[in-house]
């Protein structure tokens, strides 16, 4: 553990500025020249391009993803706590046993790749390594179980506009959970939640978000409806920045919706969804019902106008555009 916040501070330090002496290093990390020689080591094995010279090191690059740079990036709250596996089952998985052991709100769980990614309904995600980001938020919110869709939407809502300022990418929000760009999906959030009939007692936030996979990467099934920020852009893009951005925002969002209530959140939610307006068709279980999405109500639940008139309200389903 403090060799890896030495590692941060190390880190920190290195991006304060062009060439950084070895003695203004271990003066300020209060560790010897030695121990820094030894931690800038270890960052270039991390993948961290470092410069070494007569006056001191330079930071010429990071990798695209590291655990230490993204704890030196995280403002708030949220990711406080950063738990990394090169490899799980579902960090929605793990995520939910940590939240059951007590893992304090804003715990981040964050994988390279999953052998058993879910989407809802058992669905699979596919999740393969190196490429993209699979990561769970802990949340211990105080809010009643019923506005638990809330916690979608304020997660859709931050990575979209996360993704939209690293990337310029047109990002849209599909009802209740896909991020899409045109009528590809390029991430989606897996809600799950532990509650008493008056309160949550923790929820957890499941992300997946395709950001270096190519088409190739793709099975046959998904090259159609599929899509990554890499795919759009023809850029590869740093996993921690994007990270970074998206864990801030939701931060940032969540201190909204505690100090001023939902009018903001729900506001940024509609100018972002390419849902309302649309005829859309929703399969509830066994049910379908097609209608016009008219907008959402106060708990992020859909409002369809079928034909006969009716208002038809919505909490989740599997929802496709008519037209
Ligand atoms: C979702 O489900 O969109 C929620 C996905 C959440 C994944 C994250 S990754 C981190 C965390 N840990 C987990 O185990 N899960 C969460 P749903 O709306 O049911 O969509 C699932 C459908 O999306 C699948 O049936 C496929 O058609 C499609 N799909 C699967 N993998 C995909 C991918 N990588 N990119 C785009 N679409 C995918």
């Amino acid at each position: 553990m403090k060799i890896k916040a030495n590692l941060e501070q190390i880190l920190n330090l290195l991006k304060e500025g062009s060439f950084v002496s070895g003695t203004f290093l271990a003066q300020e990390s209060g560790i010897t020249r030695t121990a820094v020689w030894k931690r800038v080591n270890t960052l270039k094995e991390k993948g961290f391009k470092i410069k070494s010279s007569h006056e001191g090191y330079k930071l010429l690059s990071t990798p695209d993803f590291s655990i230490e740079e993204l704890k030196t990036l995280i403002k708030g709250e949220i990711g406080k706590e950063l738990l990394y596996f090169k490899k799980t089952t579902s960090t929605n998985d793990l995520a939910m046993e940590l939240a059951q052991s007590n893992a304090r709100h804003g715990t981040i769980v964050i994988a390279d790749s999953q052998l058993k990614g879910r989407g809802r309904l058992g669905r699979k995600w596919l999740s393969p390594p190196g490429l993209n980001i699979y990561m769970s938020v802990i949340l211990k919110p105080d809010i009643p179980p019923k506005a638990g869709t809330l916690l979608t939407l304020l997660s859709s809502v931050s990575v979209a506009n996360a993704i939209r300022r690293l990337t310029d990418l047109h990002i849209k929000i599909k009802w209740p959970n896909d991020i899409m760009v045109g009528d590809r999906k390029l991430g989606g959030i897996l809600l799950e939640l532990r509650s008493e009939p008056d309160r949550i007692l923790y929820a957890v936030i499941g992300i997946g978000i395709n950001v270096n996979m190519e088409a190739k990467n793709l099975p046959p099934s998904l090259r159609q409806i599929a899509t990554s920020i890499f795919n759009e852009t023809g850029k590869v893009f740093k996993r921690t920045l994007i990270i970074a951005e998206i864990l801030n925002e939701m931060d940032k969002e969540l201190n909204i919706l505690n100090n001023k209530g939902k009018t903001e959140l729900l506001k940024k939610w509609r100018l972002l969804s390419s849902t309302l307006g649309k005829e859309v068709m929703v399969t509830v279980g066994k049910e379908t019902i097609r209608g016009i999405a008219e907008d959402i109500d106060r708990e992020g639940r859909l409002i369809l106008e079928t034909k006969d008139g009716k208002k038809r309200i919505i909490s989740s389903g599997d929802l496709i555009y008519l037209r």
